[in-house]
């Protein structure tokens, strides 16, 4: 339970209450001021960092770039902003994505309803009023008619409990909250502990620059080669002239990606030959939709992913040129694609080079942390710097740091003790005009995250809009529509493999977390089709009331 006793007395509020108060200033953050803003509404939204940008404005670890191609990753809801903005490369570094939502927020003007370097510690709604009060870090109280948690699913970087981290005498670091001002490893013993996407990212870079480098590794992961390059003008040209309609067939698909053609056929209807071709063509072209789907059962059966899986794992073996690394670095404990997949440039390739050592801490693992580095059962690594890239606790940490409740007596953290419970992602039951973007039970983290970002606020937006125009000021789910959407969430997921990894959409990275699992994974294409179905069947599964609204 987050504790929020020590914060300093609340002053009380002099204004009038808000429409929205908005938790994060980042992608979605900023996308629900500007849509909200159309419908006359009064919002502003608070952000803990000094600057907008949410996950981009906080990893910054060398080789951070989107794993989605830039002209999918992108906001769609403003043409002229879609054609004017120019991508440099296939994937957006962190850098240069950083740059294109400080020009959102410029050209939309959206900085003057974003109050930076304000973290909410705790969200009350008054059923009596219909209201909202935030308090903030610096002891500030908020009044809000509605509530949207746009905080991240990644977002509350997550350090392994390790005995005698402060003992530490050199430099640590976490991918997820990385210096402004970058760090030199020039010189230095090094030792990056976690091989997930970020993990992945950075270790080539860092491999450049370090005297050594130690890799601590527990899981191996799939890792598929981005084949990023500088941006080709044809390509950007056709692409821009093609928008709106790739936008819209992007909607059409479980990702939210366009541009990759469905698959027609099993894995397991084709020759082994034609079968490995197709694999090769996908390894060339680079990505990891494209891999994907290469058939239509990579996910959903075993013998059909095992092929998938293999081929990967011969690639691996045939770049590494140590026998046992290469076998390190082939995963075995999960089928390939039900981990989120990792796109890399030189991965594997940085395990030839004689500075870097992969250090199997499944089989040793982690005693402590030293003075001197790091300590397995076995050896003890000598380190000048240590940077975890040890993950986040995903989708539910960020609102589990919040304390969130009701006047009737419900408390966020209680209601999800078991594990999230929302309908369509959207909402809770018993906390009435709280809207969540990409949460638990959305299929956010498995699309283009900026399509799902829209789509959510505009569901959002229209639902305020619709409460307006029927002098109503209360939403909430029914406790029976959210239960059955967390059933359908896990049929979905049980008919598919992901269940069979042990990955953060379980929560299996942070001890003692219930194993849920937490995104939909039944494809963004169905999904937003419900949410348009619930919409037109009059908010089917929420109860709408209260008599004295004035939105929009
Ligand atoms: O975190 P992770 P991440 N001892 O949780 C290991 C997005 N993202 O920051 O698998 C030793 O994936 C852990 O091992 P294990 C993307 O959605 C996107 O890399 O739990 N090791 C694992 O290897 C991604 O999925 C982009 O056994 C420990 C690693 O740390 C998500 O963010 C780039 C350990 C954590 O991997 C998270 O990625 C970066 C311990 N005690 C991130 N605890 C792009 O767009 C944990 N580990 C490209």
């Amino acid at each position: 339970m987050p504790d929020a006793s020590h914060a300093p007395a609340p002053r009380q509020p002099d204004v009038a209450p808000l429409d929205v108060a908005i938790v994060g200033g980042g992608l979605a953050g900023l996308y629900a001021i500007h849509r909200l803003r159309k419908l006359g509404l009064k919002v502003r939204a608070y952000e803990a960092g000094s600057g907008i940008g949410g996950t981009w404005f906080w990893n910054r670890y060398p080789g951070a770039r989107c794993d989605v191609e830039s002209l999918e990753y992108s906001y769609s809801f403003s043409d002229e902003l879609q054609q004017e903005w120019k991508w440099p490369e296939r994937y957006g570094t962190q850098p240069e994505i950083l740059k294109y939502i400080n020009h959102v927020a410029d050209r939309f003007d959206l900085r003057r309803d974003v109050q930076l370097d304000t973290r909410i510690k705790a969200a009350t709604f008054d059923s009596a009023t219909n209201e909202w009060t935030l308090r903030t870090d610096k002891g500030e109280v908020v009044r809000a008619r509605y509530c949207i948690m746009a905080a991240g699913n990644l977002s509350t970087p997550r350090v392994p409990d390790f005995k005698g981290i402060g003992s530490f005498k050199g430099k640590w670091y976490h991918s997820g909250l990385w210096p402004h001002e970058g760090v030199d490893f020039t010189g230095l013993r090094v030792g990056v502990i976690g091989t997930g996407s970020s993990g992945v990212q950075m270790i080539p870079l860092i491999a450049r620059q370090a005297k050594h480098l130690h890799v601590f590794q527990r899981t191996a992961n799939f890792s598929l080669p981005a084949r990023n390059a500088p941006m080709e003008e044809e390509r950007e040209r056709r692409h821009k002239a093609e928008y709106p309609a790739r936008r819209r067939a992007a909607y059409d698909t479980p990702f939210a990606i366009g541009g990759y053609p469905r698959p027609t056929k099993s894995a397991l209807e084709v020759t082994e030959e034609e079968r490995n071709a197709a694999y090769e063509a996908k390894w060339q072209e680079g990505g990891s939709i494209s891999y994907l789907y290469t058939y239509t059962d990579l996910l959903v059966n075993k013998q059909a992913n095992d092929t998938a899986s293999e081929f990967a794992r011969n690639k691996i073996r045939g770049i590494v040129k140590d026998k046992r690394t290469a076998e390190l670095l082939a995963p075995k404990d999960h089928p390939i694609g039900t981990k989120r997949l990792c796109l890399d440039t030189n991965y594997y390739e940085t395990y030839n080079r004689d500075n870097v050592v992969l250090v199997d801490v499944r089989s040793d693992p982690i005693q402590e942390i030293t003075e001197k580095g790091v300590r397995t059962g076995k050896e003890e690594y000598e380190l000048d710097a240590i940077v975890f890239a040890t993950g986040f606790d995903a989708m539910t940490g960020a609102l589990r740091e919040i304390d969130i409740r009701t006047s009737d007596g419900a408390v966020l953290a209680d209601h999800w003790e078991g594990g999230p419970l929302t309908y369509l992602g959207l909402m809770v039951s018993r906390f009435p005009n709280m809207f969540v973007v990409t949460g638990p039970g959305s299929p956010g983290v498995k699309t283009q995250m900026i399509a799902s970002i829209e789509q959510h606020v505009d569901w959002i937006a229209d639902a305020l809009e619709h409460l307006g125009k029927h002098q109503l000021d209360r939403i909430e789910p029914s406790p029976q529509a959210e239960a059955e959407w967390v059933g359908h969430v896990n049929a979905v997921a049980d008919s598919t493999l992901y269940p069979l990894a042990n990955s953060w959409y379980v929560g299996a990275n942070i001890p003692g977390k219930p194993r849920v699992f937490m995104p939909y994974v039944g494809g963004f294409d169905r999904y937003k089709k419900r949410c348009d179905e619930v919409t037109a069947g009059g908010y089917e599964g929420f109860t709408l009331s209260g008599h004295k609204a004035e939105v929009a």
